[in-house]
């Protein structure tokens, strides 16, 4: 690349970074979609069962429930590891429900029905587990990882 472009490259890039520094929790959210539910064997999971995230980006968890029953996400010890912007909750035509603000740790999610956890990662960890708290649900697979670099 040609300096006088990556001068001009850089002008693009300054006021969307002096955004950022303002506030990082609202600053280019990445989507993390992630899949609850149970396969032909009755084995329960969440899809993906691990992420590798960084410190500082925010990311927005989207969280499907595909059963005909309730699921859970349980963060804990994930929970110290990240600021929580809000859970939002909207309808299937996207309007919206809710937005529940605070240091949240667990959500249930209804049958075919999808919320949304925006965070914002602060401290690493290695392999953090998630979880489905209803009983039986963890013992029939259904918990994940999350490591933060
Ligand atoms: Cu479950």
């Amino acid at each position: 690349m040609k300096l006088t472009t990556l001068f001009a490259a850089a002008a693009i890039l300054v006021p969307t970074l002096s955004h950022a520094e303002g506030d990082l929790s609202r600053a280019n959210v990445i989507d993390l979609p992630m899949e609850m539910g149970t396969d032909d064997n009755g084995n329960m999971y969440f899809k993906p069962n691990h992420f590798d995230l960084v410190t500082g980006q925010a990311y927005a968890l989207v969280i499907t429930n595909i059963d005909e029953y309730k699921h859970e996400l349980a963060l804990n010890e994930v929970l110290e590891k990240i600021f929580i912007r809000k859970v939002e909750i909207e309808t299937a035509d996207g309007d919206l429900v809710a937005e529940i603000k605070g240091h949240i740790n667990e959500v249930e999610v209804g049958p075919h029905q999808t919320v949304e956890w925006f965070f914002v990662p602060v401290q690493t960890g290695e392999d953090l587990e998630f979880t489905c708290e209803i009983e039986g649900h963890y013992d029939a697979g259904m918990f994940g990882t999350i490591t933060i670099r």
